[in-house]
C-alpha cells in the first residue's frame, strides 16, 4: 500500500530548510503533497505579502525532485478537506507547530519535525535589508 504524506507552507525565498523539512517528509512516504500558502492567507498569517508570489512558490516547490505534487492552501481551517481530499495518510509538520495540529490525529498521523536551526525567511530579509 502507497503512503502518502502531506505538508503545508509558505516557501517564500525558498531555503535549505524548506529542502530539509521537505525531504524528511518525503522519506516519511512514498508520496509527498504540498500545500503552498495562498498570498492571501499570508497576508492573513503574517500581514505582508510575500516576496514570491503564489504563482512563483508553487513553481519552485513543485519542481522538487522529493515533491509529487503541489496545491494551494487557501485557508488554515481547510486542513481536513485536503488531508482527505489527497488521501493522506502522513501530515508533517515543522516542530515550530507542535502540537497545533493534534486534532487531526483521527484522520491521519500527525509528525512534527526539527526545524533546521538558524533559518528563516525572515532572517533572509533583514539581513538583505542590512546589506
Ligand atoms: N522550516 C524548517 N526549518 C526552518 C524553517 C522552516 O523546518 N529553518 C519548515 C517549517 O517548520 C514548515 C516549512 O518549513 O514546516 C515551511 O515553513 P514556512 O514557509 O515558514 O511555513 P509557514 O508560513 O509556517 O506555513 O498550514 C500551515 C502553514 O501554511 C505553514
Amino acid at each position: 500500500m502507497s503512503r502518502t504524506v502531506i505538508t503545508f507552507g509558505t516557501f517564500d525565498v525558498f531555503h535549505v530548510g524548506h529542502l530539509r523539512v521537505l525531504e524528511r517528509a518525503a522519506a516519511l512516504g512514498d508520496r509527498l503533497v504540498v500545500g503552498v500558502s495562498a498570498d492571501a492567507l499570508n497576508e492573513r498569517k503574517k500581514g505582508r505579502a510575500p516576496i514570491f508570489s503564489e504563482k512563483e512558490r508553487l513553481a519552485i516547490v513543485g519542481a522538487l525532485k522529493v515533491v509529487d505534487a503541489v496545491f494551494v492552501e487557501e485557508s488554515l481551517e481547510q486542513k481536513r478537506d485536503y488531508i482527505v481530499e489527497h488521501g493522506a495518510d502522513v501530515l508533517v509538520m515543522g516542530d515550530d507547530w507542535a502540537g497545533k495540529f493534534d486534532e487531526y490525529a483521527d484522520a491521519c498521523e500527525v509528525v512534527y519535525l526539527e526545524r533546521t536551526p538558524a533559518i528563516s525567511t525572515t532572517a533572509i530579509i533583514e539581513h538583505i535589508a542590512d546589506l
